[in-house]
């Protein structure tokens, strides 16, 4: 019985460090409970919104998405948030996203953004607008209420600078995008901005007759730093801590019965406060198996965090300067 006992907690154990996933995986799941640094923000107009939605349709990643709408051409809804400030273009390795559209103008999708410096190792650190991404400028059709995904790394046009000396330096603008490559070559030491670098998404701002789209499952790794996967979700998930925390104690309750016999569970709490000097290193060492899954899920939350006041630096000059 007894080693059936010891097998039970073993599994519990495995099981408890293997539901952990999502902290050893770089996927975020974003929700209204937990937006993960993530901001919507009307940039221009007053006809924009966003939020985190279920669906449409089936999501590439989760049952969720994140929406933006603009009623009027003249409004602008962005999605962004600031995780990878002084982050060397040169250096992604992956960077792609997918999109959805509801309504709008026949070519329109949420256009992919970054904050940038056009030379991340020069002194100059003053607001040089953005780099855009648009999925019609590749070429590609965009469909009506269907999940297409965009892969920026290997797309050969689509990017721009809403700067226009970086759109006369480089010759990436709207009416000849440029591939990532390209824009590498022009500029080898862009950077995304130290303080002005969001990344994100926008609709409008321009776009005739409104908009109505989603997205999901955005993608971006650098050589030197860990890729991160965001699944935009309409609505909280379990914490897949939770998991680990029940699995943990249902071990340690077997490891105690195992070490310590019948005692610790005939005498009740005097019993087990009793037992506790006389082999605390068993107890300590159980506890700290049983919190390890908690501990790696939080030291990563800390991590996908780590720079949300930048927001009160970069939110006055969030708008799309040229
Ligand atoms: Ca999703």
């Amino acid at each position: 019985m007894k080693w059936f006992q010891y097998l039970i907690a073993a599994a519990l154990v495995v099981v408890g460090v293997a539901s952990g996933g999502p902290a050893f995986a770089a996927t975020v799941v974003v929700h209204p409970g937990d937006t993960q640094g993530w901001i919507f923000a009307q940039e221009s107009g007053t006809m924009g919104s966003g939020a985190l939605v279920n669906g449409p349709g089936i999501p590439p990643l989760g049952s969720g998405s994140a929406n933006l709408k603009v009623g009027d051409g003249a409004s602008g809804q962005l999605l962004f948030r600031l995780n990878n400030s002084g982050q060397a273009l040169s250096g992604l390795t992956q960077l792609s996203y997918n999109t959805y559209r509801e309504s709008g103008s026949s070519a329109l999708a949420a256009a992919f953004q970054l904050g940038i410096d056009a030379n991340g190792t020069d002194a100059d650190t003053a607001f040089q607008g953005r780099l855009v991404f648009e999925p019609y400028l590749t070429g590609a059709s965009v469909l009506d209420d269907t999940w297409q995904f965009w892969n920026l790394m290997t797309a050969a046009n689509g990017f721009w600078f809403t700067n226009a000396t970086l759109r006369t330096n480089t010759g990436c603008s709207m009416a000849n995008s440029c591939s990532l490559a390209e824009v590498l070559a022009a500029l080898p030491n862009i950077a995304i901005h130290t303080v002005f670098g969001i990344e994100g998404f926008k609709a409008g701002s321009g776009w005739t007759g409104g908009f109505d789209g989603n997205v999901d499952d955005y993608r971006i790794a650098f050589a030197t730093r860990g890729s991160a996967i965001y699944d935009f979700e309409g609505t909280a998930v379990p914490a897949p801590a939770g998991l680990p925390i029940i699995a943990g104690l249902i071990a340690l309750f077997f490891w105690l019965k195992r070490w310590h016999g019948s005692s610790v569970f005939t005498t009740g709490v005097t019993g087990y406060l009793a037992f506790l000097p006389r082999d605390p290193t068993v107890l300590i060492a159980a506890t700290c198996i049983a919190l390890l899954p908690i501990a790696i899920r939080h030291r990563w939350g800390a991590e996908q965090n780590a720079h949300p006041m930048r927001l009160m630096e970069s939110s006055p000059k969030l708008a799309l300067a040229a």
